[in-house]
């Protein structure tokens, strides 16, 4: 029987793929290429189904002979591997399929392959499930599924700081391309240094948790992506034990908690103003408090070790660490407000070699000379961008402010400003 490959990503199963799939079958033993989430690494969100759903659901139809894992976007491997007689594809190459289209002509030219380009049914374009995907992304429990398998997978995690549902919608639909890929910001964070910021109020635990939870709540209600809360200290274990079940119920991925104890300050005021780090015992309490507490453990409890912030050294912060993984922590992050990242690497090195699955949290704001990739090379898993879209709001706003006072008027600051026209256009239903 004739080989023929057909590769998709079957997001939901729709009557569009299963009129290729249909029309494949025509042509002989239908392969169906499925994309896995490595494949569909800075090309497009991870589909709600995990790849082994998806490959069961398409096993399943008798259209289909094959399910095998396509780990690469481009097909040049593909092709190379299966030599398929025939390949079936869908004439819309644009987007992140562009420039694809004359490499499959090429490779199968080289190997007497034959192309069944099908027409693309726009009954099944984006615009048209688009909301009902949105609407099932933005669920509470898909927003945390999709942070556990983002962590799960081999990429690098980038999560941007966001204030508000505006700075919130730059990091949902931001897209760029930097060396052939295209790459975009896997999720929020919500900081405490931001919101109290935000509200004129110190970085002292002052702003009442119900009301950090409404700020997120109103994030949620415009974007879909997950979101990682800056929890502080959690507060009292048995408080916090009770606070982790609104944020599971919310849909908050992971609560990051900091091993300080009584009035805590700004991490990245160091030992200039008094702090106290708690001890491994009551910390390790908290993180216990904070998994026990919630209904079907949604959400990731991670432990942010301040020994470097307090001057207690890279053995410290490896040894409690090593406690509050045994605890029960998800994930770990390390703090440091140092210019240079040697003793964060110097952690990262040792804890990775100790603990190689435990997902490494970094928060680069004072050592922000280093790249992404370099962090990466060292283990780390989640970068977070922690304050720089409030700061650069309040740098704006400054300066638009002086330009009005100064010149009399708003003409010379216009071109640094989005337009009103842009502003109307900018959120769906203004106009
Ligand atoms: C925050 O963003 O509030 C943080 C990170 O906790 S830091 O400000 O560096 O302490
Ligand atoms: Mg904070």
């Amino acid at each position: 029987m004739t080989e023929v490959y057909v590769s998709m990503t079957m997001e939901i199963l729709h009557n569009g793929h299963l009129r290729i799939l249909k029309e494949a079958k025509r042509h002989g033993r239908v392969t169906v290429g499925l994309l896995t989430d490595q494949a569909l690494e800075n090309k497009k969100a991870l589909p709600l189904l995990s790849f082994e759903q998806r490959r069961e659901i398409l096993e399943s139809l008798d259209c289909v002979d094959e399910v095998v894992a396509q780990d690469a976007w481009e097909f040049d491997d593909v092709l190379d591997k299966y030599q398929p007689k025939v390949f079936v594809h869908g004439d819309k190459w644009d987007g992140p399929l562009q420039g694809l289209r004359d490499r499959v002509v090429q490779k199968l030219n080289s190997y007497g392959g034959t192309f069944v380009e099908l027409p693309y049914s726009h009954e099944f374009d984006n615009a048209s499930i688009a909301p009902q995907m949105t609407a099932a992304l933005a669920s509470p429990y898909a927003r945390q599924k999709a942070f556990r398998r983002l962590m799960q997978s081999h990429r690098l995690v980038r999560i941007l700081e966001a204030h508000s549902p505006l700075a919130a919608l730059i990091g949902e639909n931001l897209q760029v391309e930097r060396n052939g890929k295209t790459l975009q910001f896997d999720g929020f964070w919500s900081s405490s240094l931001t919101d109290s910021t935000e509200m004129g109020l110190p970085d002292i635990e002052a702003l009442d948790i119900s009301r950090r939870l409404q700020n997120i709540d109103e994030i949620f209600e415009v974007t879909t992506k997950p979101l990682v809360m800056d929890a502080d200290t959690g507060g009292k274990a048995e408080h916090f034990e009770l606070r982790v079940r609104t944020m599971e119920r919310m849909g908050i991925a992971a609560a990051i908690i900091e091993d300080k104890t009584g009035l805590k300050k700004n991490s990245l005021l160091g030992t200039d103003v008094p702090q106290t780090q708690a001890s491994i015992e009551e910390f390790s309490d908290k993180i216990r408090a904070g998994i026990e507490g919630q209904k079907y453990n949604g959400m990731m409890i991670i432990a942010r070790l301040e020994s470097l912030i307090l001057g207690q050294g890279v053995d410290d912060a490896l040894m409690r660490a090593d406690a509050y993984v045994r605890a029960g922590a998800g994930a770990v992050m390390i703090h440091s407000k140092e210019k240079e990242p040697d003793e964060v690497f110097s952690f990262t090195d040792q804890f990775r070699a100790s603990h190689p699955d435990i997902p490494i949290v970094v928060v680069p704001s004072s050592y922000n000379t280093v790249h992404d990739y370099e962090l990466q090379a060292h283990g780390v898993k989640v970068i977070i961008y922690a304050n720089h879209m409030l700061r650069a709001s309040y740098k704006a706003m400054d300066m638009v402010a002086r330009s009005i006072l100064i010149n009399g008027r708003t003409a010379e600051i216009e071109d640094d400003i989005i337009s009103i026209k842009q502003i109307l256009k900018l959120i769906p239903g203004t106009a």
